[in-house]
């Protein structure tokens, strides 16, 4: 149904309606989430949440922007508050066309003077429009209407102005007349008497709407009795935030902490719910592309023997290349892959290894450990889309994007072709050799390190691997089998690797030079040349 049709039949049905007041899209969205049939966008209110008064300071655009922002926050119906029409009748004409557009169901507008004051604010000098300058206004507001479901209603202040019930029941008269689909008859005063007067007296000639924010000790059930249509509770949240806001920010200040107040406030989850969230992650999963999820164990335990006392007080990972220490480069070369979640192992000279971004697990037995045992410490971290990595490799960045294309949904590894037939540690052979050229066909693991003699080797694992949906659980479970036979303390990455390969099949991307493993001095030259 259309929000002006659902406002049309909330105004005119028998029953009694209330309307909410909201001023933004988030408190309208509340409104409706109470389960109000509709939204009052009180000039008053709106004003305040910018921090002017109730005098037409905001422009009439201005309000007609931001009132677009509450139609769309919502699928209950807007009322907006239009005070004067902000102008004349041709004024009026545009505001109502420029509401139908942002889909607002209906206008309230008052027989008073551009710019108005708000009607409890020096209520007595309050200027009336004359009654047939209002008259055609309406007339101009409706005429333009090209929803025949937009609801106008016009609201009279001859009461708050003090006039008097007689003028203004000759008013509400003219503006039913003229086409005012209700009337909105407003009061200052404490006690409902004027309003009851006024409503006997009317004897239901057209729907009526009140505002109780003075006489609100009235019971409801005195508005219902007299058959008002709709009770507007105009300015409550606003209200309501003013307090709550006040009480908070006077608590942080004189606290300087947040502990006396984040248990008292809306969880930031709570805030992302109402601006509707969870439509979005439903649409990023429809219309963007998939990335799955990646993130990085790195084993840094190693002390590195062979650096001349350079690993003494710092391990190797640490060790600068081009300024920047191999594990920072490394961690960097993840990030820009996409990885967030990196997880170090530590060892040898733990407290050395501070990078950036990453969480650290600590081998303790790095002396007398290997890399297969940092690897079972870091085993929770080892997720579907996670990068497992020796912490002295220093790659081409090419390479992890080469991996990423290319990795399987088990365990894929970057072997260097370039090393194949070469007396390398961490030998691999594949159930083929690299031709160097393209091909769509997955490349197996046949062998891996001791398994493999340097003669048989088609190159060589570079300390690389990534770890898929299903390789994870792989991994797990090498692990778990080495550490039953005892193997595990001891075990190097690609004893675990083969036991995988004995059970699953694992894949291999060939990449061809682009990296170093910095064992030695040499090594860290090299590294700075790539
Ligand atoms: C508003 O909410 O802005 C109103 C009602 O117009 S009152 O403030 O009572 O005038
Ligand atoms: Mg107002």
């Amino acid at each position: 149904m259309r929000k002006t049709t659902a406002l049309r039949q909330l105004v005119t049905r028998p029953s009694l309606d209330f309307l909410m007041e909201a001023h933004n899209g988030l408190s309208a969205r509340i409104v409706e989430e109470a389960g109000f049939p509709g939204v009052w966008a009180s000039g008053l209110t709106l004003s305040a949440s910018f921090g002017v008064r109730d005098n037409n300071e905001l422009s009439w655009s201005q309000v007609v922007d931001h009132v677009a922002f509450m139609a769309d926050a919502t699928s209950v119906p807007v009322l907006l508050d239009g005070d004067t029409g902000y102008g004349n009748f041709n004024n009026m004409r545009r505001l109502v066309r420029k509401l139908e557009r942002v889909d607002v169901g209906g206008v309230v507008i008052e027989d008073k003077l551009f710019p108005k004051t708000n009607s409890f604010i020096r209520s007595e000098r309050q200027p009336l429009a004359d009654v047939d300058e209002f008259v055609g206004k309406i007339k101009a507001g409706k005429d333009s209407q090209t929803d025949p479901d937009f609801v106008l209603i016009a609201r009279v202040e001859a009461l708050i102005a003090g006039w008097g019930l007689a003028e203004a029941l000759r008013r509400a008269e003219a503006y039913h007349l003229a086409g005012a689909d209700a009337i909105l008859i407003h009061s200052r005063q404490s006690s409902p008497a004027e309003i009851f007067a006024f409503l006997d007296a009317w004897g239901g000639r057209a729907p009526v709407a009140l505002v109780p924010t003075k006489y609100w000790r009235t019971p409801t059930a005195d508005f219902r009795a007299r058959g008002v249509s709709v009770v507007i509770w105009a300015n409550h949240l606003l209200r309501a935030g003013i307090t709550s806001m006040q009480a908070t920010a006077k608590r942080i200040a004189a606290d300087e902490s947040l502990l006396n107040v984040e248990p008292h406030v809306a969880p930031l989850h709570e805030v992302f719910r109402l601006q509707g969230d969870a439509e979005l992650e439903d649409a990023e999963r429809r219309y963007l592309p998939a990335r799955a999820s990646l993130s990085a164990v790195v084993l840094a335990a190693g002390a590195g023997n062979d650096f001349g006392g350079l690993t003494e007080r710092a391990p190797k990972a640490m060790l600068k290349v081009q300024g920047t220490p191999i594990l920072a480069r490394l961690l960097e070369d993840f990030g820009s892959a996409g990885a967030r979640d990196v997880v170090v192992v530590r060892g040898h000279r733990a407290e050395a290894i501070d990078v950036p971004g990453a969480r650290f697990v600590d081998n303790a037995d790095f002396a007398t450990t290997g890399e297969a045992w940092s690897l079972g410490l870091a085993e929770d971290a080892l997720v579907p889309g996670t990068l497992v990595a020796f912490g002295d490799i220093v790659l081409k960045r090419y390479i992890v994007q080469a991996l990423l294309d290319d990795a399987g949904p088990g365990i894929t590894l970057a072997v260097d072709s370039t090393l194949a037939s070469a007396d390398v540690p961490d030998r691999v052979r594949a159930d083929r050799a690299d031709t160097g050229r393209f091909s769509f066909d997955e490349v197996r693991l046949a062998a891996i390190g001791d398994e493999v003699t340097p003669s048989a080797s088609h190159g060589a694992w570079i300390g690389l691997l990534h770890v898929g949906a299903d390789g994870a659980a792989w991994l797990r479970e090498a692990t778990a089998a080495a550490r039953a036979d005892g193997t595990l303390r001891s075990a190097r990455l690609v004893d675990l690797l083969a036991r995988v390969r004995a059970a699953h099949p694992v894949r291999v991307v060939w990449i061809r030079g682009g990296w170093v493993n910095v064992n030695n001095l040499t090594d860290l030259v090299d590294a700075s040349d790539l």
